[in-house]
């Protein structure tokens, strides 16, 4: 009887121990390429000959987000506020780096510890990166544990994508070898699809692509080109702001040209450089399946903003068109319906407070972003129903956007007060944003994209004034309560000294890296 007891109890012991192991902490890896626009993707437009199997099969297994968003920009550089908001899951002006922030106190010194690497390292987790290097939040990214950084833009193995794939491979490997229990959390990021877009030989054959190099010509027509974005036009309507912007006229293959040979190329070249990442992905995740890990992991895939790339007749990420100011946004992982869908409304900054909440790690108090887990356990659709977004990087204020429900406005003042727009939209009507330049005929007979005649600008309609007025309300509301510290010509000026404006930077003109 009393070895009974004694069975009887090692037993409970074992079962006890067999349900820790069971309800053990999730693992993430989190995935960021560097400027993507989702229409790139077959999950966000399916007419798109890009070919993801690996971002396919995300989508199929977990959930798809049609309204994720980075809020924005007040450089020419995007990628480095944005990559600072996702590691701090501060709002746009409340940055290290922001104009005033630290001066004004909208941002706590030494950020940096409440990062995500800092916060995962104190909860007990693994963390690891791979990344480009510049553009980015270097005291954050210095205290993951295990940190390979390097700017990957070739295409060769050493010198391309799986460069960064291969970090991870080695880095699950020793975590096997070492038998290494921890949870990790492993930030996949790479240096592409960036300019320049050196995709290897075959895929770029694939896509009917070359690495163009000889400014006084076009590249060569190939039909196996991606087609022109349905909302391509060849110059942007009015001037977008900021002159001498790397990108809109110094991008290596493109330069000022906006003609279709070159637009379908780069687009090639884009894809290219996309579908060897999908590779990588590809690798990692087959390798944490045969590690047995993949059913505890959450996979996140998104990018730190979109992309142009003769979507509105421009080429950079300095715009707040849909293309441009949204991201794609996939989650797989346990809990996660698969092949779910939602709008979700979340910011890239939103992703430090809900990695914490998947791991039960309280986020840190110098958090502004919103947890969408419930979003990701199906109890939600969306977190917030109102969206700002900025692109001040150039002359000042800038661009200006906000969006609720199905209606989106964009104003844009620049260039000393001389260019002073107002765009609005009804993105259900008119999701690719057509504006009156996209009915011209010479247009839609090479996108092939012919809109409606309602498929417009409708800022000047009177019939939608009363919209346009509270679209208007919304934006100045937003601006306030963010800390926007410029104000449009037709707003209050709140009694706002705003910043210097200093020189223009162009953001590194002419300079290959950035
Ligand atoms: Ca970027």
């Amino acid at each position: 009887m009393k070895y009974a007891f004694f069975w009887w109890m090692l037993m409970l012991i074992g079962m006890s121990h067999s349900s820790a192991t069971e309800t053990k902490r999730p693992n993430f890896l989190f995935i960021l390429v560097d400027d993507q626009s989702p229409f790139d993707l077959k999950c966000y437009n399916p007419e798109s000959s890009l070919e993801t199997p690996s971002i396919d099969s995300l989508a199929r297994d977990g959930m798809v987000f049609d309204g994720a968003y980075h809020m924005g920009s007040y450089v020419g550089a995007v990628c480095s506020p944005s990559r600072h908001m996702i590691m701090s899951g501060r709002t746009v002006w409340h940055l290290p780096t922001a104009p005033l922030a630290m001066q004004k106190s909208l941002c706590p010194p030494n950020l940096e510890q409440q990062t995500i690497p800092a916060v995962f390292n104190r909860a007990g987790y693994a963390t690891m990166r791979t990344c480009k290097q510049g553009n980015s939040y270097e005291a954050a990214n210095k205290l993951f544990t295990v940190r390979h950084d390097a700017t990957k833009r070739g295409g060769t193995p050493e010198t391309g994508s799986p460069w960064h794939g291969d970090r991870v491979m080695e880095y699950l490997a020793e975590r096997e070898s070492s038998k290494d229990a921890k949870p990790f959390l492993i930030y996949f990021g790479f240096s592409h699809p960036h300019d320049e877009r050196d995709g290897t030989p075959e895929l770029l054959a694939k896509y009917g692509a070359t690495n163009h190099t000889d400014k006084a010509d076009s590249p060569p027509a190939n039909p196996k080109q991606p087609r022109l974005p349905s909302n391509y036009l060849p110059a942007h309507p009015f001037p977008h702001g900021h002159p001498g912007l790397r990108d809109e006229v110094a991008v290596s293959g493109v330069w000022e040209r906006r003609d279709e040979r070159t637009i379908r190329n780069e687009v090639g070249r884009q894809f290219a450089c996309s579908e060897n990442i999908d590779i990588q992905i590809g690798r990692v995740l087959k390798k944490l399946e045969a590690m047995g890990e993949l059913d505890n992991t959450y996979v996140v895939y998104t990018a730190d903003h979109g992309m142009a790339i003769g979507r509105h007749g421009l080429q950079g990420k300095q715009n707040l068109y849909q293309h441009t100011w949204r991201v794609p946004f996939l989650v797989k992982g346990p809990g996660i319906q698969p092949g779910s869908r939602v709008d979700g409304n979340v910011y890239l900054l939103d992703v430090l407070a809900t990695l914490c909440d998947l791991a039960g790690i309280a986020p840190p108090e110098t958090n502004e972003g919103t947890s969408f887990k419930p979003i990701l356990t199906g109890q939600k659709q969306t977190v917030r129903d109102v969206l700002y977004g900025v692109y001040s990087g150039g002359t000042k204020p800038g661009m200006r956007s906000v969006k609720k429900g199905d209606w989106k406005l964009i104003k844009v003042d620049a260039m000393n007060g001389s260019v002073r727009e107002t765009q609005l939209f009804h993105l259900k009507d008119n999701p690719n944003e057509f504006v009156s330049e996209h009915h011209d005929e010479q247009v839609y007979s090479l996108t092939g994209a012919k809109p409606a005649s309602h498929q417009v600008n409708l800022a000047t309609d009177p019939k939608y004034a009363d919209k346009l007025a509270e679209m208007e309300s919304l934006l100045l509301t937003e601006m306030r309560r963010l800390n926007d510290p410029w104000r449009l010509w037709n707003q209050p000026n709140d009694g706002l000294t705003p910043p210097p404006e200093g020189p223009l930077s162009g953001q590194g003109k002419g300079k290959k890296k950035k």
